[in-house]
């Protein structure tokens, strides 16, 4: 298995810093809250491979001002731990495992679960608010918004739930994988250029990549969900066995195959920034051949 870049490991160290500061360990909360709060860094702060919020950073420094970047990182990390919890539910998901620990409903109750996937969104957007002058913070609210909403994460989930048991047609397969999973890598990309001042072109070029980079990641899901153990995903083995998954349609090989072409899709569409954007494209590669 290809080793994590340097780079990615020091961005996950930045980013695990920051994101302890964004939701700070309860102290004079009293009780009720604490137990919320607890909730929301065990999710928020447990290992995790920050790859969206490593996203964010590569693609303000590929539009040359990576300064700003960290609390809308901070911010999409935020809201996938949300939609994690969520996803975990035993009426949605029903997940033991997360991240390598036991689900947080199975640790502080269904009703705890549920505020901390709300108090954490909650804090995505207070984050942007609060980091951010009026116009970029409403357009960064903006670009999460619509990732979380109807043609995002809200809505890939819901046709998820709806479609177990069912045999899906590859068009909904991809449909639901983007809302679910690749919306938010695009938003992540955005996000970085837009904290940077990048041009329409960077935007776009940007975008592309991040789209076949979604997609691949979440066809890589699949794949280790039937040839991953809990030891390396840090969550239980062939838990999707009730769905249709890329696997199902491609098989191991194919779906490897499928995820080693999307990455290189992904990484073409950066060739206008040359040999700046090497880093994004070993991220590339690293979704390509993930085991983790
Ligand atoms: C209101 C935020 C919100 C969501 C509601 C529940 C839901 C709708 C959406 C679920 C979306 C979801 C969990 C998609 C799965 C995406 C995916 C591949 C997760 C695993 O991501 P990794 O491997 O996890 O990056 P780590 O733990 O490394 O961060």
């Amino acid at each position: 298995m290809r080793s994590l870049p340097a780079f990615f490991t020091e961005s996950q160290d930045t980013i695990a810093r920051a994101l302890d500061l964004m939701v700070p360990a309860p102290e004079t909360q009293g009780a009720s809250a604490s137990q919320v709060i607890d909730a929301m860094r065990y999710t928020l702060l447990a290992p995790s491979k920050r790859v969206r919020a490593v996203v964010v950073l590569l693609a303000a420094d590929l539009c040359g001002h990576p300064s700003r970047a960290l609390p809308v990182a901070c911010a999409i990390e935020a809201i996938h731990a949300s939609s994690l919890i969520l996803d975990d539910l035993p009426c949605m998901d029903d997940a033991p495992l997360r991240r390598g620990r036991p689900t947080v409903h199975t640790v502080y109750g269904e009703a705890i679960a549920l505020l901390a996937a709300f108090g954490l969104l909650n804090e995505a957007y207070r984050h942007l608010a609060r980091s951010y002058d009026a116009p970029l913070a409403a357009r960064l609210t903006s670009l999460c918004a619509d990732a979380v909403g109807l043609d995002g994460l809200v809505a890939g989930q819901a046709e998820d739930v709806l479609a177990t048991d069912a045999t899906l047609n590859f068009e909904t397969l991809e449909r639901i994988h983007r809302r679910k999973t690749g919306v938010l890598f695009s938003a992540a990309a955005t996000a970085g250029a837009l904290t940077a001042g990048g041009s329409a072109a960077d935007v776009a070029a940007l975008t592309a990549y991040a789209k076949n980079l979604g997609l691949a990641f979440q066809v890589v899901d699949d794949l280790l969900d039937v040839i991953g153990t809990p030891e390396e995903t840090g969550k239980a083995a062939r838990h999707d066995a009730r769905k249709t998954t890329f696997v199902s349609f491609s098989g191991v090989d194919g779906a490897r195959e499928l995820a080693h072409e999307l990455c290189r899709t992904a990484t073409l569409a950066l060739a206008p920034f040359g040999q700046r954007a090497a880093r994004l494209g070993e991220l590339a590669d690293f979704v390509a051949a993930r085991r983790l």
